[in-house]
């Protein structure tokens, strides 16, 4: 018997455009415009080493961090492409201090959905090849529809998501989504750009033997924190568990929801709030993680249920295999209870 055909993410956008409640093809197309920008983005990042737009550009963006060229690039991009198909209202991204209300079209207005974007996660690693990734959260609006877009739309609990993502720009180009009815992972063929459905319905691990945190911050973790890892690298039982660290979320979350594993970004003592900004990095890796049987809190409260009061604002990131996710916050809040 002949193999089936894969499937084409095109295909499936519209095979599952049902599963959208109330669906009228906008979330269709709105998927369908990060699909084209992704695509424009990775021929970026392929070229990078050689089309000599390495580099700072000197200008710092709102985290404080010199903005590589391809940073800007990416921003610039995935704008363009949600921008000129009145597919979204509204654009926040980690490059730009305040949110954009898109009106560059007649309709723009009228959409119901705003998305939230991390363009280029990782991107100190641009330099030394390393993989990079894209991180998107899509809303509907709470504002009324044409009216103008308001900072409440973006301000959502991770639980109102509608959709998240994430693009891995590694060894292969791989978009990994959900709509709230599990996760699909499309691999790019770059010779004729489209996406493949290369991983269907992923599922993470329960329990996993890699954690990835970045031990180099050890004597600033709190004591929870400290405690699990020693418990991580104990002789006993199945452990010492191995350490992974790319120093890219996107790259450590997607190794370690398809072998399973826990990711750490933890508060430290210098950074009180750790360094994941939850709205366009912790809530939509959240929802990834949940759809996939993974667990991810802040190390004592789920993430998807932490009330947002800025936009650029940072959380604790536990996220990971639910097992291991369950005892690192065992050991969280036995530190906790002993002071
Ligand atoms: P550190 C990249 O800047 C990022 O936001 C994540 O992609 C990555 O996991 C983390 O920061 C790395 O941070 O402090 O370990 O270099």
């Amino acid at each position: 018997m002949s193999k089936q055909a894969l499937q084409t993410l095109g295909e499936f956008i519209i095979d599952k455009q049902d599963d959208f409640k109330y669906s009228t093809g906008e979330l269709s197309r709105l998927i369908s415009s990060i699909r084209i920008a992704t695509k424009i983005v990775n021929r970026e990042v392929n070229k990078a080493g050689i089309a000599d737009i390495i580099g700072n550009v000197g200008n710092m963006n709102i985290q404080g961090e010199d903005q590589q060229k391809l940073d800007v690039l990416a921003n610039d991009i995935f704008i363009a492409a949600l921008s000129q198909r009145e597919v979204v209202c509204g654009i926040a991204s980690e490059e730009s201090d305040d949110f954009i209300e898109v009106k560059c079209t007649e309709n723009a207005h009228l959409s119901k959905y705003v998305v939230l974007i991390d363009p280029l996660d990782g991107s100190s690693n641009i330099d030394v090849n390393v993989s990079v990734g894209t991180i998107f959260s899509i809303y509907r609006r709470v504002s009324d529809p044409g009216s103008p877009v308001e900072l409440r739309d973006f301000l959502q609990k991770g639980v109102n998501q509608v959709a998240a993502g994430y693009v891995v720009y590694g060894s292969s180009t791989m978009i990994v989504y959900t709509t709230g009815n599990g996760v699909n992972g499309f691999t790019l063929d770059p010779s004729i750009g489209t996406y493949y459905l290369s991983h269907e319905n992923i599922k993470f691990p329960t329990m996993g033997k890699i954690y990835s945190i970045n031990e180099g911050n050890y004597a600033k973790f709190p004591q929870g924190v400290k405690d699990y890892i020693k418990y991580c690298q104990e002789e006993e039982g199945d452990r010492p568990y191995t350490s992974r660290y790319i120093g890219s979320l996107v790259s450590d979350f997607h190794r370690n929801m398809l072998k399973g594993g826990i990711y750490i970004y933890p508060q430290t003592s210098h950074s009180p709030n750790g360094k994941l900004r939850l709205l366009y990095e912790a809530n939509p890796m959240a929802f990834l993680a949940e759809q996939a049987g993974g667990k991810c809190s802040d190390g004592f409260k789920r993430i998807m249920e932490i009330e947002p009061t800025e936009l650029h604002q940072r959380v604790p990131f536990f996220c990971g295999s639910a097992a291991m996710v369950t005892q690192a916050e065992e050991f969280m809040a036995k530190a906790v209870s002993k002071n």
